[in-house]
Formats: C-alpha cells, sequence, structure tokens
C-alpha cells in the first residue's frame, strides 16, 4: 500500500480550512485536517514543500513510523505548523487504514467504551440575559454541557460572542487583525455575577463551563476560580497564558474549581508537568493540532495515569475532519472528559459530508470505514482562501495584552 499522491487543499466555505489528501496505489484516499487558525497558509506550506515529497512511495500502513520519520527527523521539533502537518498526515493515514481494514477507526483503537460523544456547546449573548437565554436555548435542544460567555459591560466588543445566527467569532476577511480593549477588573466584577445568574434560573441539572482565553494573571485567576466555586463549574478554560505551566501550581493553591487548559499545546512535552503535578482537571489537546491521533492519544493516556481528564478543543476553525478524528479517540479512551463542539458554517456542509450527528447532547459517529467524512473536491475550488485573523487584546491605556 505505496502512496502515490498527496495533495493539500485551502478553502473557505464560510472560514478557512486546510485539507491533507493521500492517495495510495490500490485507489484508497485518507483525509486529514491540517487546519491552523489564521496561520492557515504556513501548514499548506509546511506539507506541500517539505512533507509530501517526503511522503511519496512510503508505505500508508506504516502510521506510527511515519510519524516518528516526519517528528525525529525535522530536526526542529514541536510547535503549532510542524505538529499540525504531522496531525494531517497522521488523521489521513488512520482514514486510510480504516478503509483497508473496512472498519471504523474507533473499532481500531480497541472500539467503544461508551454510547456517544458527550459535547458542550457555545451559548453567548449581549448581556446577562440574551446569554442566559443562550444557555437555555441549548439545554432545550438536548445540550447536557454548555460553556457561556457573554459581551461584558463597558467593553465595546469581546471575543467569544456569537454575532447574529454566526458560528464564528472572527471579523469579516482582513488582511490584519481587529483590536479589541480589554479590562480585567471589569472582567473580573461581571463574570461571577453572568454565572450567578445561569445558575439562579437555569438551576444545577447540567455542567457549566466557562473560557478565559489566557487573559488573567495567576492570582486573578485564583480569584476567579474561588468566586465560583458556589456555582459547581465544570472547568473554567486557559485562565492564564498556557506556555507558563506553573502558574498553574498558584491557582490550584487557591481554589477547588476544576481547571482546563491545552488547546495551543501541541505535543505531550507542553503539558506534561501539568498533568503529573496534577495541576489541571482536563487537558484539551486537539487531534489536529496535537499530532494527530497517534500523537494525542499519547497525552490523553498519560494524563489517565494521574486521573486528568480529556476536554478536546473543537472550535468550528477545526473542520469536520478533525472534529471526527477527535471523535474516535474519543469515544475508545478510558478517560474521556468531554468534547468542545461548536458546529460549522452552511457553506462547510457543501465541502465535507460528515457521518457523525448530534443526539440527545452526544455526538455519534456512523459506521463508514475509516474517518468518516468526505471531501468534495469541487465544492472546495468554489471557496478560495480568505485572509482572516482573530483580533488582538489592547488595555485601555493601550498597552499589547494577551489574547
Ligand atoms: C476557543 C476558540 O473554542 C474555544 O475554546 O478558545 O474559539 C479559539 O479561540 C479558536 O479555536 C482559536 O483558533
Ligand atoms: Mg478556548
Amino acid at each position: 500500500m505505496k502512496i502515490t499522491a498527496a495533495d493539500v487543499f485551502v478553502t473557505c466555505p464560510g472560514r478557512n480550512y486546510v485539507t491533507l489528501k493521500i492517495t495510495t496505489d490500490d485507489g484508497l484516499v485518507g483525509y486529514g485536517d491540517a487546519t491552523l487558525n489564521g496561520r492557515e497558509l504556513s501548514v499548506a506550506s509546511y506539507l506541500r514543500d517539505h512533507l509530501v515529497p517526503l511522503l511519496i512511495g512510503r508505505d500508508a500502513a506504516r502510521i506510527s513510523d511515519t510519524w516518528q520519520y516526519l517528528y525525529r527527523g525535522a530536526y526542529w521539533r514541536r510547535g503549532p505548523v510542524t505538529m499540525t502537518a504531522i496531525g494531517a498526515v497522521d488523521v489521513a493515514l488512520w482514514d486510510i487504514k480504516g478503509k483497508a481494514a473496512g472498519l471504523p477507526v474507533y473499532q481500531l483503537l480497541g472500539g467503544a467504551a461508551r454510547d456517544g460523544v458527550t459535547v458542550y456547546g457555545h451559548a453567548s449573548g449581549a448581556g446577562i440575559d440574551e446569554a442566559v437565554a443562550d444557555v437555555a436555548r441549548f439545554l432545550a435542544a438536548g445540550y447536557r454541557a454548555v460553556r457561556v460567555q457573554s459581551s461584558v459591560p463597558g467593553l465595546d466588543s469581546t471575543y467569544g460572542i456569537r454575532v447574529g445566527g454566526g458560528l464564528t467569532y472572527e471579523p469579516a476577511a482582513d488582511d490584519r487583525p481587529v483590536e479589541d480593549v480589554w479590562d480585567t477588573a471589569a472582567y473580573l466584577d461581571f463574570v461571577p455575577r453572568l454565572v450567578a445568574a445561569t445558575r439562579d434560573q437555569l438551576g444545577y441539572g447540567f455542567h457549566l463551563l466557562h473560557d478565559v482565553h489566557h487573559r488573567l494573571t495567576p492570582i486573578e485567576a485564583a480569584r476567579l476560580g474561588r468566586s465560583l466555586e458556589p456555582y459547581r463549574m465544570f472547568w473554567i478554560e486557559d485562565s492564564t497564558p498556557a506556555e507558563d505551566q506553573s502558574a498553574f501550581r498558584l491557582i490550584r493553591q487557591h481554589t477547588v474549581t476544576p481547571l482546563a487548559v491545552g488547546e495551543v499545546f501541541n505535543t505531550i512535552w507542553d503539558c506534561k508537568d501539568l498533568i503529573a503535578e496534577r495541576l489541571v482537571d482536563y487537558i484539551r489537546t486537539s487531534v489536529p493540532h496535537t499530532g494527530g491521533i497517534t500523537h494525542t492519544r499519547r497525552v490523553f493516556d498519560f494524563a489517565d495515569t494521574y486521573g486528568v481528564r480529556s476536554g478536546s478543543h473543537g472550535a468550528g476553525d477545526i473542520s469536520p475532519i478533525g472534529i471526527a478524528a477527535a471523535l474516535h479517540l474519543d469515544l475508545t479512551i478510558p478517560n474521556f472528559g468531554i468534547q468542545e463542539y461548536m458546529g460549522h458554517l452552511d457553506p462547510a456542509g457543501e465541502v465535507f459530508r460528515s457521518g457523525y450527528h448530534l443526539a440527545d447532547g452526544m455526538l455519534h459517529l456512523g459506521d463508514e470505514p475509516g474517518i468518516g467524512v468526505q471531501f468534495d473536491e469541487e465544492a472546495a475550488a468554489r471557496y478560495p482562501y480568505q485572509a482572516r485573523y482573530l483580533p488582538v487584546n489592547r488595555l485601555t491605556d493601550g498597552s499589547m495584552h494577551d489574547w
């Protein structure tokens, strides 16, 4: 089963996605998600210019060897671009292996360990009333877990708030990011009120989550965690800039609110201390950005040793191929925690046809062999790449702030 071709597609059906297609000499094709929000073309180039020539002629069945070859062989290990590119190759090869075996990938990973994959949805609003009403809408749709975000009073814009019926938080296409203004004091005063109102009005019969987007100092995060303790959060996410693992030691000393981090990590080396010291409760690395199924499985297995559960990142900038790949892993691991699920904008359904579906607050995979997502090249060509960026943050005095 030799690899005869590997092609990279960049498409923007509502937002940008990068897809790798690997073809073998016996006619099988496998797909991997190579999307890295705001840096899509870097991964496309890494694949086209550096990995595709190495893949041609390799045995598609040797997933583990190919992973090691690409990781160790680069010399410049790790980093989001490298690991997303390796992840796309890995998932495409798992897709091929499943198709060759006539089995969904989760069967190759040991079979289902649960009936479905519990997901959390993204509720948001321009203020408390709108946000609480949006949480209620998710609960009425059967979700068992909901993340709540709201515009912060006094700030012109707050990232993570849905505009209209849209499923994207990034501003319209532009060649540079918009600049938001951030005020930590206003945020810290507001969030406990948002969470209290959500619990007061909707009760405790569901899991409630909140994403801080890496914007606090350790002691501010500790204060937030403590102030939310009465409301039994499922987690607070990314409370401090994630590259400083030692920050979590301080947060941990002050609060029993569960902590989650990991969407910007890309290898086990980014989180091994957090896990081994039990500084977080959920590790949110994602299959596409963490070297694919092969490496993300190692992260989750290691986490299980320390009682840390998975919490896979699943924002809309992960394509349906990346989401499906995560679901195959979620379904099989012992320490599954929760899967984020934001969904995709309408035109994405013309390009990607996924076999998974949502029922009772869980995502369920179909029976198709492999990863189970079809990619339509002609539809993809109708939606060319558009430059789009996440916003950046400045404080009220004009200083750059963490985003
Ligand atoms: C967020 C994302 O889903 C999340 O938890 O943090 O919206 C994140 O900002 C984007 O995926 C970044 O590309
Ligand atoms: Mg997040």
